[in-house]
């Protein structure tokens, strides 16, 4: 299988980690892959329609694309259980689909400061995802702690990915203030060897 991957993608990074925490490594080429909505890349094309990492590349079948369908694919292949049959289930793919609304927020904030020209971007629109990332980290820090210190899974792998993307991209704008037990949570999740073998800046 290929892996079409960039190092600075927290979407690509939850593929790492589960690749990483399942022992599947060895069985992924990693491609290096830049895109961005305004320079796909090429390589992507026929692949992805989308032109976004990651996508997962198979002798039998058609490439996998978006995180959540990579990773589940993955977790079904070695019935690794981060996706645990019965009621968890729900809970697990619901702190996923929040991880990963934290990081389209946060990505459409980075797209908007660093591919927008200066004079047309728009701050308030900005401020709004932020609001938006705020409302999530609320919560889980009020609601979802009992879950993120119960036994591995992608819920978890997906929510770590996402608070260290909005350290690498958001930093000044601290979400860790008011979050202080979700802030405790990831410095200990932050030192899983996945996660240390996967920081965008290894
Ligand atoms: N929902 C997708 C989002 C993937 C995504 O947006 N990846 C970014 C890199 S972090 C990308 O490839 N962007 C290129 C583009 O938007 O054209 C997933 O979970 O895989």
């Amino acid at each position: 299988m290929k892996l079409f991957h960039s190092p600075t993608s927290p979407y690509v990074r939850k593929v790492m980690v589960l690749l990483h925490e399942t022992g599947q490594l060895a069985d992924v080429e990693i491609v290096p892959t830049h895109s961005t909505p305004i320079s796909p890349a090429e390589s992507l094309l026929g692949k992805n329609p989308l032109t976004k990492v990651p996508a997962l590349e198979r002798a039998d079948g058609p490439t996998l694309f978006d995180s959540r369908v990579i990773c589940a694919f993955l977790d079904a292949r070695v019935q690794a259980g981060l996706y645990p049959e019965g009621a968890r289930r729900w809970e697990v793919m619901t702190l996923e689909a929040l991880a990963d609304g934290i990081l389209d927020a946060a990505l459409l904030m980075t797209y908007e400061g660093r591919l927008r020209p200066e004079g047309m971007q728009w701050d308030s629109w900005t401020d709004a995802q932020w609001i938006k990332i705020e409302r999530a980290c609320a919560a889980l820090n009020q609601r979802w702690m009992a879950h993120l210190s119960g036994a591995l899974d992608m819920g978890q792998i997906a929510v770590a990915c996402a608070l260290g993307y909005l350290d690498l991209r958001h930093d000044a704008r601290s979400w860790r203030t008011g979050n202080e037990a979700l802030a405790a949570w990831y410095s200990g999740f932050e030192s899983r060897p996945s996660m240390i073998a996967t920081r965008p800046d290894a």
